[in-house]
């Protein structure tokens, strides 16, 4: 299946209580009619304050001023902001202007002082005005098969991660038709028949403060498809189909057999400062060489690659499609080349390969969204080789069954044979023993609900590798995994709202020592965690600091062992430029610098091997900047026809290593 629409995540935090409030409470069912909610609140009160002196809405024309139902039919957007700006300047130049005026006796419509953004809150208002006939909704009508089956696909590219394939929420809402769900119950009320075809409209097409993309807005849905998924999400989900692993072993194709690869390397070492980008909507990866900046091959792999994770001696990428599609690349040859494919299920978002002494590159595990389930498959030809289902997972919290239950972040131990696999929605993370790959044995520990993705602390000089520190982000909380003592520290920690590390950001910080840094998608900070609990005792597994920055909205934030920068970035920021910045702290100085790096959303950082150049994804422009670390100048700007989302990158040695 190769698709190539984007997605800029569907990092929809909406909360049922956004879905009632911010569109103006509940729809209240009469008869088959409902009255709809205002999604342009802001726009109504200033129409409410300003302009009802002299307008109606549908009543007819009875004041000074015209009817204004049916206003942004009339006349473009363009003109309707401009002629509530200024209205002046028209009524000497513009013929319908001066018409108006004429109709209206004369009477001129007066400048009411409003900003720009007061203007399009009004206009954004008249539109909605005339989209739901002042607020009046027809009667739901199911969609048919078809509209259904279109509807579930992109249900699937767009909201299934953050709301679940069987839509019982994690990161975002539940979007269930006639429930919703608290504490992983199902209470009845409240759903999304609840809210209504219009309110659902609006919050597609708005997006929500606290994550949910405005869809509509960024124009990656159009007006029909945001009806489509409006009334989809108000219908009964679809079953999920199974995938089982003789269909993993037909859909199998190993391209060259490991005795037929290169028996050494062929690129002199130079492999080991290559970078492996995703190109997203293009459902390819593209490789080049970090020092030349030269491209070295595009490979086509899964729909959305979501990460590139690197074998533990460093020769082969391992990519994973959102569509479970698996692809394995050599970087041995001269042009690195895709050596095997696979697919293991519907929706995954997670791949390692095995990394303890004695099983360098032998195995790799993939773990899947959809089904509930994780793979391990032969590491250098993919051949699958057992699935474990995870559906029997209960609650952490309550020992509750849970209709879905997701593989987020998987990492691999490097001193002893197992993967650490988190679940989110059950809140467990699984050491998944691979020493028998056909019958991996699970030590199951406790952890917090809604795991998503994280990464090693590393305390320079220290036993590395040995607490891997995973998001809950719905809960607002980092928790610490041992992997030498076996468990989770109790509590997990408290940070800001959603936060969202990727794999986080090391290094030393002057007051603090060794700390672990994570970025939220919700709280306009970056907080540090101590990590060093033999140096540093009295601030280890705490939030040691918080460092202010200029907006909420960040996804990822990076260093380097051999810089004295933290880049992050803040894509999901609605103020004015700032998704198109990214910030650089100052580990000495504590201060932050704001650059300017695209017009358009930038996201995730890569340094090279030696940590002195920075490589930044630039969306829409579909562009790869590469910066200087110390001067933080521009070095250069790749592009290519490739692809409009480069998303993640992952140098050779610094993913294999786990250098961040
Ligand atoms: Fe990601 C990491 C899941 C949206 C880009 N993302 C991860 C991981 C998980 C995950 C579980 C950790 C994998 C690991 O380490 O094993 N991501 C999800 C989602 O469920 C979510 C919220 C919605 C979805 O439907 O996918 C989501 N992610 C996004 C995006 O919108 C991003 C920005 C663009 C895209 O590709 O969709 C995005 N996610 C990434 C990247 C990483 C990642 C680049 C790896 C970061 C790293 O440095 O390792």
């Amino acid at each position: 299946m190769k698709k190539t629409r984007f997605v800029f995540g569907s990092l929809l935090l909406a909360l049922t209580s956004i879905m009632l409030n911010a569109c103006g409470g509940p729809i209240n069912a009469n008869s088959g009619k409902t009255q709809a909610k205002v999604p342009a609140s802001a726009g109504k009160q200033i129409f409410d304050s300003q302009c009802i002196a002299c307008h109606n809405l549908g009543t007819g024309d009875k004041q000074s001023g015209p009817d204004l139902m049916g206003s942004t039919k009339r006349q473009k957007r363009e003109w309707i902001s401009a002629w509530i700006k200024n209205p002046a300047p028209m009524l000497e130049s513009d013929a319908y202007a001066k018409a108006l005026l004429k109709k209206y006796n004369n009477i001129p419509m007066p400048a009411l002082g409003l900003d720009d953004q007061q203007v399009k809150d009004v206009v954004d208002y008249l539109v909605w005005v005339d989209e739901t006939n002042g607020g009046k909704i027809a009667e739901f009508v199911p969609l048919t098969d078809a509209e259904f089956a279109k509807a579930k696909d992109v249900y699937f590219d767009r909201c299934s991660g953050c709301h679940g394939a069987k839509r019982w929420g994690a990161t975002g809402p539940s979007l269930l038709p006639n429930s919703h769900i608290v504490k992983a119950k199902e209470i009845p009320g409240g759903g999304t028949k609840t809210t209504g075809t219009e309110g659902l409209e609006a919050i597609l097409w708005n997006g929500t403060a606290l994550g949910m993309p405005p869809w509509g807005k960024m124009g990656i849905l159009s007006k029909s498809e945001i009806n489509l998924m409006a009334k989809y999400i108000q219908m009964t989900p679809p079953e999920v189909p199974k995938f089982p692993i003789e269909q993993m072993k037909s859909e199998w194709k190993l391209t060259v057999p490991v005795e037929k690869r290169p028996s050494k390397d062929q690129t002199n070492g130079r492999y080991k400062d290559y970078v492996g980008i995703i190109l997203r909507d293009a459902g390819k990866v593209a490789i080049f060489d970090a020092k030349s900046k030269k491209k070295l091959a595009i490979i086509d792999t899964g729909f959305a690659v979501h990460i590139l994770r690197v074998s533990h001696s460093g020769r082969y990428f391992y990519s994973i499609g959102r569509d479970g599609k698996v692809t394995l690349i050599d970087l041995w040859y001269k042009t690195p080349k895709m050596v095997a494919e696979g697919r293991t299920c519907w929706d995954a978002r997670s791949i390692d390969s095995s990394k303890a002494p004695g099983y360098e590159d032998k195995y790799a595990i993939i773990g899947c969204y959809t089904p509930n389930q994780y793979t391990i498959m032969d590491g250098e030809t993919l051949e699958p080789i057992s699935v474990t289902s995870i559906a029997d997972s209960k609650d952490y919290a309550t020992g509750n069954p849970l209709p879905e239950i997701r593989v987020a972040s998987i990492v691999a131990s490097d001193k002893e044979p197992f993967w650490v696999v988190n679940l989110k929605e059950s809140g467990w993370v699984y050491l998944v023993d691979y020493t028998n790959p056909k019958a991996p044995k699970e030590t199951r520990l406790k952890a917090e609900n809604f795991l998503h993705d994280g990464g090693w602390a590393r305390v320079p000089g220290k036993d590395e590798l040995r607490y891997f520190l995973v998001a809950a982000n719905a809960k607002n909380q980092v928790c610490v995994v041992d992997v030498v003592k076996k468990t989770v520290m109790q509590p997990c920690i408290p940070t800001g709202q959603v936060p969202h590390p990727g794999r986080g950001a090391n290094f030393v910080h002057p007051k603090y020592g060794s700390v672990w840094a994570t970025t939220h998608i919700s709280s306009d900070f970056i907080s540090l965690i101590g990590v060093d609990p033999e140096g540093h005792p009295e601030h280890a597994w705490k939030v040691v600091d918080s460092i202010k920055t200029k907006s909420p909205g960040s996804l990822f934030v990076k260093s380097h062992p051999k810089s004295n920068n933290v880049w992050f970035d803040m894509p999901l920021s609605s103020k004015e430029g700032v998704s198109g910045q990214a910030g650089v702290y100052d580990i000495s100085t504590g201060k932050i610098e704001y650059i300017q790096v695209s017009p358009e959303q930038i996201t995730h950082f890569e340094y090279n091997v030696d940590g002195t150049e920075v490589w930044i994804s630039g969306w829409k422009e579909g562009a790869i900047y590469v910066y200087d670390d110390k001067s933080r100048k521009l070095i250069k700007k790749i592009k290519g026809s490739w692809s409009r989302t480069p998303t993640g990158k992952f140098n050779v040695t610094n993913t294999a290593k786990d250098i961040y």
